[in-house]
């Protein structure tokens, strides 16, 4: 018998999922915020949590708890917004699941069932943070972290991070190809597919790590070219956007949403991450790579773009926003999916005219800070001027 319990929670469920997303008060120019996440743990079916059952379930427990919904890679196809969460159970595995939405900023609803990927390798003991790129080439491929223990290290937590392939026509079913190899780099997360050809081959944004934590000496975000999709080898890595000291990339970077094609160049919305005493801070920026190519850096604006604030700072992992995916529809309206602190789902929205003001108009980081009270006493100047205020 289904337990009576089952419908006050389903109604409490349905408040949430209906309620209206607002802008937040805050204003930049460059985006808005919303106020509500737009997916947490609380929009995860009721059905997958509990088990429904009065006889086996009196109490009405939950039985797999959901313990995040977060990172996740982002689409506009028809007209639908469609997101691919990255869903970590209170075991702390992470799988993917699929939610969409009309607005694209509200009304989120997860499909019946968590996606099922072929399961080829063995060793895997998490995957997460998919990135869904619609391809030239006409499947639409899913690249994540792939994870497994490193069998030749003996600390428990010693882990090796490698980029998992995954296509799809219509987001159901799944073919999966073998992980990505990179020759020169012996770990690698945050990898992306560039959406076109290059120069006749598949292009990858990738991250060369050193270890599963630290990149070591991986220079930034990398990018490297792979002749046969079924056989993915890259053979060589050039870095795109360099990590810098005394920046936002200074610890690390790596590619976020798949690269959005503008008239003035590709505009990449990617994470950046710096130490603090209170442990590593990530946040979001923006660059701009060639259009022919595309692994050439054309403009950085200096700082962040989405930054963590209020509730945002405070979750699983603090201080961190992180994204993965953006999704542009035919008006030319962007949707930033960005989770924060590895908790909950958030969107910002922009167009794309205001993202190539910002991202081909926003002065560079000037690196030190006599060059940037420069930057800024030139700004003051103008602006002087324009408010009749003397000198
Ligand atoms: O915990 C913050 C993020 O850490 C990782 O990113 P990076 O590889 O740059 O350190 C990812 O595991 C990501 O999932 C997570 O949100």
């Amino acid at each position: 018998m289904l337990h009576p319990r089952y419908k006050e929670e389903l109604k409490k469920q349905e408040a949430l999922i209906n309620r209206k997303n607002e802008v937040a008060p805050e204003y930049n120019g460059i985006f808005d915020r919303y106020q509500s996440p737009v997916l947490t743990r609380e929009h995860i079916p009721l059905f997958w949590r509990y088990d429904l059952d009065t006889e086996t379930n009196p109490y009405f427990m939950e039985r797999l708890g959901v313990n995040a919904v977060f990172n996740a890679g982002a689409l506009y196809m028809d007209g639908k917004y469609y997101l691919m969460a990255r869903v970590e159970g209170n075991d702390r595995k992470s799988f993917f699941a699929v939610a969409e939405s009309e607005s694209g900023v509200d009304g989120f609803r997860f499909w019946d069932a968590p996606v099922t990927l072929p399961d080829t390798c063995p060793e895997e003991t998490n995957v997460y943070d998919m990135r869904l790129t619609r391809h030239a080439d006409g499947y639409i491929y899913g690249v994540f972290c792939s994870e497994s223990k490193d069998q030749n290290d003996p600390d428990l937590s010693a882990a090796v991070a490698a980029a998992g392939i995954v296509r799809t026509k219509d987001l159901k079913t799944w073919e999966r190809l073998p992980n990505l190899v990179t020759r020169q780099s012996p770990q690698q997360r945050n990898v992306l597919l560039h959406p076109e050809f290059v120069n006749g081959q598949y292009a990858f944004f990738t991250r060369p790590m050193d270890g599963f934590i630290s990149t070591g000496s991986g220079g930034g975000i990398g990018f490297g070219l792979c002749k046969d999709i079924k056989h993915p080898v890259i053979d060589e890595e050039i870095i795109t956007s360099r990590r810098k000291y005394h920046t936002i990339t200074e610890s690390k970077n790596g590619a976020g949403a798949v690269p959005i094609k503008t008239p003035r160049g590709w505009i990449h919305i990617a994470h950046g991450v710096r130490s603090t005493a209170a442990g590593l801070r990530y946040v979001i920026y923006a660059f701009a790579t060639d259009l022919r190519e595309p692994w050439k850096v054309i403009a950085e604006p200096g700082g962040f773009l989405i930054a963590p604030r209020g509730g945002e700072r405070v979750g699983d992992v603090s201080n961190v926003v992180f994204t993965n995916g953006a999704a542009v529809n035919e008006q030319g309206e962007v949707f930033i999916y960005y989770a924060s602190s590895d908790t909950r789902l958030h969107v910002a929205k922009t167009d794309l005219d205001r993202l190539q003001d910002y991202v081909f108009n926003t002065p560079p980081d000037a690196l030190r800070s006599p060059d940037c009270v420069k930057q800024r006493l030139a700004l003051i100047e103008k602006n002087k001027t324009l408010l009749g205020l003397g000198k």
